[in-house]
């Protein structure tokens, strides 16, 4: 059959359209199954489902170059581990370890410098032994996933990167050396109240954040609370939050430390978000008074103080202060200031009256009190109890460690950990 130049065009325009029509189906359909997984992703209780995780081959196979979703800057991808790890490539090895600034039980925090960069991090690094004899993976992997869930917030440490070795797990997070909140607290005993509602509106707006991502803080506590050097806030350690709370579910592991535990966790009642307005509180109540709210230095009366004693307010704090204190420390969580519209309650209250919400976010209020630091390298607000410790080699050569069975054990139980942002905006 001869074919005309007019039937070859109007094929081609066929073909073109049905190509398009086929593209638009396909995008759509990838869209929608784009959609789905983000929402399994994103759900603990479904991710748990041994279906859920056979489709997602999530702890299947990990040696073998099978497709998989991860969340990336908050897009969702579908990629290979072999390319996902071939295009990070971020190995411990690309940092020098400057200085431990920080330890607990888990392993520590040390300042790095990237190599290539020269950019510094506070690199957390996490034995997985460790981990694992504690029976944490839940927690340490739900840290991880809760600094991937998009989460950009002002005052919120920022998470660059994930990666593992066989016997540890490391966080790359934004550095901040002006300090923890309550080093500069120590040393000034008190703060006056225009300091103290500055923090406490940006703690207060980093945690209803959260809240709206579904996540609960929960462990608010005077070590995760630390000054950039500029003197804003940034909240860390995401180690013991709790995500997928969604707004009538209630949770009941128990864990941290205990001058702010709230009366519900204390006694590993079901909590929600209310608990973080409680710490909130805790953290207002030491910044206006110089000691925690229940304070005695017996634990047992502590605990005491907590669940049954109504807090002091001496009047030395203005009316409004106290009655915002009352309402955060409000043992009856339904009955606490927040229980109901959240942040927006805490927004609205008086003390809060001086506070532009919209020029606090976009960091347009001037901290009270600049941290005076000379540089990066500057870690005068560190304790030297951890900047004086040597950082061990074994950062960089924990592959070499002759491989015992609870090493090996270890090496394959945190599938998924790793996580790197697209190479174009590498550091
Ligand atoms: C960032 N900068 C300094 C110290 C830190 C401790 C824990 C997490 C992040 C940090």
């Amino acid at each position: 059959m001869a074919v005309t130049e007019a039937s070859c065009d109007l094929t081609y325009c066929k073909m073109r359209g049905f190509a398009s029509v086929l593209t638009a189906f396909i995008k759509e359909r990838k869209m929608g199954l784009n959609d789905f997984i983000q929402r399994l992703v994103s759900s603990p209780h479904i991710c748990q489902h041994a279906e859920v995780n056979n489709f997602m081959k999530i702890d299947e196979h990990p040696n073998e170059d099978i497709e998989q979703a991860i969340l990336r800057d908050g897009q969702l991808y579908l990629t290979s581990r072999t390319s996902l790890a071939e295009e990070t490539q971020i190995k411990p090895s690309d940092f020098d370890y400057l200085k431990i600034i920080g330890k607990g039980s888990f392993g520590k925090v040390l300042l790095a410098r990237h190599k290539e960069t020269t950019n510094y991090y506070a690199v957390k690094v996490l034995q997985k032994k460790i981990i694992m004899k504690k029976k944490e993976q839940r927690h340490i992997m739900a840290e991880r996933s809760v600094l991937m869930k998009n989460i950009k917030h002002p005052f919120l440490v920022g998470l660059h990167y994930s990666f593992q070795t066989t016997d540890k797990l490391y966080f790359v997070l934004d550095y901040v050396n002006g300090g923890e909140l309550f080093y500069h607290l120590q040393r000034e005993r008190i703060f006056l109240e225009p300091r103290a509602r500055f923090y406490a509106a940006e703690i207060a707006s980093a945690l209803g954040y959260l809240h709206a991502l579904h996540i609960v803080y929960r462990d608010l506590k005077p070590e995760n609370i630390l000054l950039d050097s500029s003197g804003h806030i940034v909240l860390t350690d995401f180690g013991l939050c709790k995500e997928g709370l969604e707004d009538n579910s209630t949770t009941s592991t128990f864990c941290g430390t205990p001058e702010y535990l709230a009366p519900e966790v204390l006694q590993k009642q079901a909590y929600d978000r209310t608990v973080d307005w409680w710490c909130l509180g805790s953290v207002l109540y030491e910044m206006l008074y110089g000691l925690p709210p229940f304070y005695s230095r017996n634990t047992a009366e502590m605990y005491h103080n907590i669940l049954h004693k109504a807090p002091v307010l001496k009047p030395n704090v203005s009316n409004s202060g106290r009655e915002l204190l009352e309402g955060l420390l409000q043992k009856d969580r339904t009955k606490r200031l927040g229980s109901k519209d959240d942040f927006l309650e805490l927004q609205h209250h008086s003390f809060f009256s001086p506070i532009n919400w919209d020029d606090l976010m976009a960091r347009k209020i001037t901290p009270p009190f600049i941290p005076s630091v000379s540089g990066p390298t500057d870690l005068r607000h560190f304790d030297t109890e951890f900047t004086h410790l040597p950082v061990s080699g074994s950062l960089l050569n924990s592959d070499s460690l002759a491989v015992t069975n609870s090493v090996r054990e270890a090496a394959g139980a945190f599938p998924g950990f790793s996580y790197g942002p697209p190479v174009d905006h590498l550091m």
